[in-house]
């Protein structure tokens, strides 16, 4: 008997640098389960889009998840908005693992829960797409400038009323927000179908706790923090942190998301989480 009995995993971003690809493989080896749910962004077409960085590392993840399903383990892919290209294929089954715009999973102990990626209660990929892909390309971009400016700022004496530290703390209570908006329509969403709780990923922070009496859990991601939620056989939902120096991450703490690519905390985080 595999030692766990599902697995959930969302936004590898395989296609990028920051994708930790030998961190997951390790994860994958010491983890062989009954079910696989793959729950978004596992490819990231739109930043291959830009530019290809395809390691060798990608393609062992795509060859163990392939030779997984053919070993008879169940592998559901559920596309999110990174690789929503596959979303045109529901039903579709690539190599034995299944495509699916979403699932329901029954857990050992009889809980039911929706599995979705989670871009659909982000109101910024919802409803203005070209501003997550511009966030996308513009997020670097502005990590500098608000660099460059604080030091263009001290050069002319000028430490006065703007701070740099302010500006960041709005921004990480901008992202809180964010966070605390895309849970609570996420678990509405799982209540309105008569569902126990909803597994999802989307805005790179891993989480297991009960909101208003329903389950709400995020898998996290393998750009910067390598968590993953594993079923055990009698039913317990459990979020790992894999790899060394993990961060000290409580499903409740109170953390900034996704600050992947080691940005400083001046990030533009709202954005940043809109991935
Ligand atoms: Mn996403």
């Amino acid at each position: 008997m595999p030692p766990v009995r599902s697995l959930f995993l969302s936004d590898i971003h395989l296609g990028t640098r920051a994708c930790q690809a030998d961190h997951l493989i390790e994860f994958l080896r010491e983890h062989p389960s009954e079910h696989t749910y793959l729950i978004g962004d596992i490819i990231d077409f739109w930043a291959m889009h830009r530019g290809i960085c395809w390691m060798p590392a990608h393609n062992t993840v795509v060859q163990k998840l392939l030779r997984r399903a053919r070993h008879g383990e169940r592998i559901v892919f559920i596309p999110g908005n990174h690789d929503e290209v596959l979303r045109d294929y529901p039903g579709v089954s690539f190599g034995g693992i299944e495509v699916h715009p979403e699932a329901i999973h029954e857990t050992a102990d009889g809980r039911r829960l929706l599995l979705i990626h989670g871009d659909i209660f982000d109101q910024v990929t919802r409803h203005h797409r070209w501003v997550a892909v511009l966030g996308d390309v513009a997020y670097n971009w502005l990590v500098r400038l608000n660099l460059w400016l604080s030091w263009a700022r001290r050069k002319m004496g000028r430490s006065g009323y703007w701070s740099l530290a302010g500006y960041a703390k709005r921004k990480v209570k901008t992202a809180l927000n964010f966070i605390f908006d895309f849970e609570d329509s996420a678990v509405r969403h799982a209540r309105e179908r008569g569902l126990d709780g909803i597994v999802c990923g989307h805005i790179h922070w891993a989480a297991i706790k009960e909101i208003d009496g329903l389950l709400y859990i995020n898998c996290g991601d393998w750009v910067d923090s390598c968590t993953a939620i594993v079923e055990h056989f009698d039913g317990r939902l459990e979020l790992v942190v894999w790899g060394s120096a993990p961060p000290a991450l409580e499903p409740h703490a109170a953390r900034p998301p996704a600050l992947a690519e080691s940005p400083p905390p001046v990030a533009d985080i709202a954005m940043k989480a809109a991935r």
